[in-house]
């Protein structure tokens, strides 16, 4: 049996790369039926709130290219509308499409999609698959199903308890039924130990799982959606996000691939060990480069003049230089750099010369940042360029002169972080 399982497509016209999306999603979708899936999942987030009409026609026809080469399930994600997947869930099909707007237990039988308990005991043996619907379970629905809310120092934990519980009634829904075939888990959710494509891990506000917590469904696999950096977070019990089918922002600009993934075992022999296999297909899509720099003043040569230019720091001028044989044409750049204040003028013009003689493809294609150091702050450029507010904390001490006791220091730092928080959450 094969599952093409992709997610997070957040199809909308308005949106800066809707035409690279666009592209991406036809070319997944010739992939797609050039494999033949026996079945297609979409784990959320298919489109973003408050879909125009043609945001909604373009979900519509991507759905029904999905659901003519094979049945099609889709679990709302935190972006989606529900109101209109439900309406979505009516559009003409070849196969079936089903949209979960709540957790679901599905059957897979000859092609078709239905309840599990809507099964009698005869039908369950026709069923090749049990699929486990989640969609994004955000905290407030969860706990609204409490007759008193938690305070708000337990309400996490009280929340995962309640997804806990949908993980074991999802188990328990199989063996009522009687049910001992492959099951899978199909979710928008975050789970701990994610990364994004920039390596980082995921820091959401939102709540997060552990593969741990997955394993109360007894399901063999979790196909999941939320992170847009395709990954595999666990052997055992194939816990696996697609990621996104391809690059939409800066944040998604990491080196691995984007695309969708396959899922291909033999349903028969899954409950022996047999060899499952999850692979990712590749959907070509522009890369997004960039390339950071600092506009800063040093000796020229002969120790004499002062020399303003451009230092390059995440990338240097070698790396850049490979710019020119690694770049496509529909690749992007994009040039950021810090200048002082008083020096915007020049490092402005000077951009543009840098760009030229880095970058191969076309102008059009480069978007320019120009970091901001006030001349005031510029004072201690070093303090002005770190990114770490701690670390600038600690630096502004210094530089200012304070003589704080160490206790004194590590409360004020404390105070700080909770500030921040606050402002972030
Ligand atoms: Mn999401």
């Amino acid at each position: 049996m094969k599952i093409a399982h992709t997610g997070d497509t957040h199809i909308r016209m308005a949106h800066k790369r809707w035409l690279t999306l666009d592209r991406a999603l036809r070319d997944m979708v010739a992939q797609m039926r050039e494999h033949e899936p026996d079945l297609i999942v979409h784990a959320g987030d298919l489109g973003e709130p408050n879909p125009t009409a043609q945001d909604l026609y373009c979900q519509a026809v991507f759905l029904q290219d999905l659901a003519d080469i094979a049945p099609t399930i889709v679990v709302a994600g935190n972006h989606d509308s529900i109101p209109h997947l439900e309406v979505l869930a009516r559009i003409e099909t070849l196969h079936p499409l089903w949209i979960s707007t709540s957790p679901d237990t599905l059957a897979l039988a000859d092609g078709q999609i239905l309840q599990l308990s809507d099964l009698g005991l005869d039908e369950i043996e026709s069923v090749d698959l049990v699929i486990h619907a989640l969609p994004w379970p955000a905290k407030g629905n969860l706990l609204a199903r409490l007759p008193q809310m938690p305070s708000s120092d337990e309400s996490d934990q009280v929340a995962r308890q309640l997804l806990l519980d949908i993980f074991r009634g999802f188990k328990a829904e199989r063996e009522t039924a009687g049910y001992e075939g492959p099951s899978i888990l199909l979710g928008h959710l975050e789970v701990h130990g994610a990364r994004m494509d920039s390596g980082q891990p995921v820091a959401g506000p939102g709540l997060k799982v552990g593969v741990e917590d997955l394993k109360e469904t007894g399901a063999d696999g979790a196909l999941l959606g939320h992170i847009h950096a395709r990954q595999r977070l666990s052997d055992e019990t194939h816990v696996v996000y697609s990621g996104s089918p391809c690059r939409l922002t800066w944040g998604e600009a990491g080196a691995e691939g984007k695309g969708w993934g396959l899922l291909d075992f033999d349903p028969a022999m899954a409950r022996h060990d047999a060899p499952v296999v999850y692979e990712w297909v590749d959907v070509p899509s522009p890369r997004l480069w960039t390339v950071e720099a600092e506009w800063e003043s040093n000796l020229d040569n002969i120790g004499e003049n002062i020399v303003w230019q451009f230092v390059a720091t995440k990338m240097d001028r070698d790396e850049a230089g490979a710019l020119q044989k690694l770049a496509e044409p529909d690749d992007e750049l994009r040039f950021r750099y810090h200048v002082p204040e008083d020096q915007r003028e020049a490092a402005k013009e000077q951009a543009e010369k840098e760009i030229a003689s880095i970058w191969p493809g076309k102008r059009e294609n480069v978007t320019v940042e120009a970091i901001v150091i006030p001349t005031d702050k510029a004072r201690a450029p070093e303090i002005a360029r770190l990114d770490d507010p701690s670390q600038m904390f600690d630096r502004w001490i210094a530089a200012e002169g304070h003589d704080l006791p160490e206790e004194r220091r590590a409360r004020l730092q404390l105070l700080m972080n909770q500030v921040l928080q606050e402002v972030a959450s």
